[in-house]
């Protein structure tokens, strides 16, 4: 058996998952009428404190979704630099949305209100308005950071009295709250959807959900048709992210345990830099370039040894920790990056 650390999407799912998934009360979506998918918008829209909410196939399409529910052509979307909006979809928000991003570069992940505040744009002849602020929580590239209450509140009431709106990128939004030891309504609260998935952290093997005001999500159905996620009989799928959502947030400390021990074993790997300080949650990202190695290099002698961890952008590397990966594989994945480096090492000498 492979240890598969590259991201928290590589889970399977349960039994309890399958049974739900084999048991699965469905009828036709598209029509509104499968039991299941309706069950699971109406307690993802409880859980955030939102009107509606509505099951999408993918995070990326509920993101393509909420920047089209509040855009027009020809605007901005801030966000920040390494923010997955930006770098992982493919230009979707240019592609369906006809809009750029104006991205922000920070060191952590986590946008300002005064960092946006100089960003905005009003109408002009001489530039793109901005349509809307995006932020990411937690951040992916940034390593699993998390927004302090705070400055998600400062963020939507700055935007809100410009009446502009905020989407939230929740995709890991379950490890921000465990983090905080907060609810995930609480964190959401201030802005205006979110995105959050269902095959993360939480497990289930497809799915995610965006929430909003009735009208919002009422239109973004539209948008998920438009994009071919229709789904029909999704309630095998829903059933699944039923059990993710109410059964495995509280699986999620054991995840951010266990990344903590991992970024602190690293930090201790000759040739491996890192600031295991940094590490809120389930994401550990760390520096392997003073082994000599390239990400690809340690990539692939890390997997034949039997351990599955990918580079990034750069010369980083990207540690996800999941249900699926208990304490004695991070310990047997962490003796195999001892070695790798090690053996790298020893050889340049
Ligand atoms: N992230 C994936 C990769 O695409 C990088 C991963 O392995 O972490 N928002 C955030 C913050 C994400 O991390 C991801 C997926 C998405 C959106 C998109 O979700 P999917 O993959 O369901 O489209």
């Amino acid at each position: 058996m492979m240890i598969d650390l590259r991201s928290d999407t590589v889970t399977r799912p349960t039994p309890a998952m399958r049974r739900a998934m084999a048991e699965a009360e469905v009828g036709d979506d598209v029509y509104g009428e499968d039991p299941t998918v309706n069950r699971l918008e109406e307690r993802a829209a409880e859980i955030t404190g939102k009107e509606a909410a509505l099951f999408v196939p993918t995070g990326t399409m509920g993101n393509t979704i909420a920047v089209k529910v509040h855009t027009h052509h020809g605007q901005e979307v801030i966000c920040d630099a390494r923010s997955h909006v930006l770098d992982y979809e493919l230009a979707m928000m240019g592609w369906f949305s006809g809009c750029i991003a104006r991205p922000i570069h920070t060191d952590d992940g986590i946008l300002r209100w005064n960092e946006i505040r100089d960003e905005i744009r009003q109408l002009d002849p001489h530039w793109a308005p901005t349509g809307l602020i995006a932020i990411e929580n937690t951040h992916n590239m940034a390593g699993g950071m998390v927004y302090p209450l705070e400055l998600i509140r400062q963020i939507a009431d700055g935007a809100h009295e410009l009446g502009l709106k905020v989407h939230m990128d929740g995709a890991r939004v379950f490890n921000a709250a465990e983090a905080l030891g907060v609810s995930v309504r609480e964190i959401v609260a201030p802005v205006d959807t979110v995105m959050f998935c269902l095959s993360k952290a939480l497990g289930a093997p497809v799915g995610s959900m965006v929430a909003g005001t009735r009208e919002d999500i009422d239109r973004g159905r539209l948008y998920r048709k438009r994009l071919g996620g229709g789904m029909r009989q999704a309630g095998v799928l829903a059933a699944a992210g039923l059990i993710a959502l109410e059964e495995h947030p509280k699986l999620l400390a054991r995840d951010h345990a266990n990344a903590k021990f991992v970024a602190e074993a690293l930090a201790k790997i000759q040739g491996i830099a890192l600031d295991p300080r940094r590490v809120q949650t389930n994401i550990v990202i760390f520096d392997a370039s003073g082994t000599g190695l390239s990400t690809a290099e340690f990539s692939s002698r890390l997997k034949a040894q039997g351990v599955l961890i990918d580079g990034i952008r750069g010369e980083r590397m990207r540690v996800v920790t999941h249900y699926d990966a208990d304490r004695d594989a991070c310990e047997r994945a962490l003796e195999a990056i001892e070695q790798v480096a090690a053996g790298a090492m020893a050889g340049a000498r």
